[in-house]
């Protein structure tokens, strides 16, 4: 069996403001959701996905930031990432959410920050991210804690997105 495109949902939807899961144990079905979470993320497109996203509330996230076509795809899957250290610079982005379609907004974050996970072989792995890696890598490991980019908004911001939102999943169910 091949990989599988999941649905990506959409908020407000209460698994996307839920903490998910630690990994302790590396299953070849976790390893099959890595892949199938590229599979959906490549094809949105975009440059990451957190389980959650899919439905499952566990701490996987997958990220590729290389979308330039100079770059060569870099496809990373994270099981238990953790920030270890962020810079005190920061950096403001126009961010995006494939649980938010066509919303985007400046959020601040550390411009470079230095993540610790497990691989899908099961080793540690530790590296620093800066530019775009940085600002996704954050944006991804939010998605565990429950954490949306809009909540970094004002009050007015996030529910005019969220009125959206609603409307929006209204329109899908009725087709
Ligand atoms: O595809 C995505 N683009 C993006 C742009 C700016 C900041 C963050 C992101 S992540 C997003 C995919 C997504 O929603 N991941 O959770
Ligand atoms: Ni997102």
């Amino acid at each position: 069996m091949g990989t599988m495109k999941r649905q990506i949902l959409i908020h407000p939807d209460p698994r996307l403001k839920k903490v998910a899961a630690a990994v302790d144990d590396l299953t070849d079905a976790r390893r099959a959701l890595a892949e199938d979470m590229l599979e959906t993320m490549y094809d949105a497109p975009g440059i990451g996905l957190a389980a959650p996203q899919v439905g499952v509330l566990e701490r996987l996230i997958v990220l590729d930031c290389a979308k330039d076509e100079d770059q060569p795809p870099r496809p990373l899957v994270m099981f238990n990432p953790e920030v270890v250290s962020a810079s005190d610079e920061t950096r403001v982005y126009e961010e995006g959410c494939l649980s938010i379609p066509e919303q985007f907004a400046d959020v601040t974050r550390p411009s470079e920050v230095t993540v610790r996970w497990m691989d899908a072989d099961g080793a540690e792995q530790e590296e620093g991210f800066a530019g775009l890696w940085a600002t996704c890598v954050q944006h991804e490991i939010d998605h565990l804690n429950g954490k949306l980019f809009i909540d970094y908004l004002g009050t007015l911001k996030r529910q005019m997105i969220t009125r959206k939102m609603k409307k929006l999943k209204r329109e899908l169910a009725r087709g």
